[in-house]
């Protein structure tokens, strides 16, 4: 029984791979162009506003001893970096994020990897506050 589905599965993976071959080698003008135009006018919205792509590496600034944005919610994969343009040391610690001290113009990056709101401080100057929440 088993055997069967698998066979089964192949065969349809063949097909299917065999019809896209046969879509991208056919030279009639793709439908599907427009939609990038699309994306370049998403991509010059809002800062802020986190969408799809995973990879994207999001700032934070540390500036005038805050943390900017304080509050920033990412997706589950995605990167932030912080950078500090103070002229004074800063670092980012808590809920298992961890940074070295960084001077004027250094970064620290951390990538999200489960779901969760993390709090962290500047440990030089405990009143420093910021929040990153990471969601599905
Ligand atoms: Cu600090």
């Amino acid at each position: 029984m088993k055997k069967e589905i698998i066979i089964f599965l192949i065969i349809l993976g063949v097909l299917f791979a065999a019809g896209c071959a046969e879509n991208g080698n056919s030279d009639e003008p793709s439908p599907s162009t427009p939609a990038e135009e699309v994306d370049n006018g998403e991509a010059a919205g809002t800062e802020e506003t986190v969408t799809g792509a995973e990879s994207e590496i999001i700032d934070i600034e540390i500036r005038d001893y805050k943390y900017i944005p304080q509050n920033l919610t990412v997706k589950v994969g995605q990167t932030v970096r912080w950078t500090n343009n103070d002229t004074v040391l800063h670092d980012v610690v808590g809920s298992s994020i961890e940074s070295e001290y960084l001077q004027k113009g250094e970064t620290f990056t951390y990538t999200f990897e489960e779901v969760g709101t993390y709090q962290y401080i500047c440990t030089l100057h405990p009143w420093m506050e910021g929040e990153v929440i990471a969601e599905v």
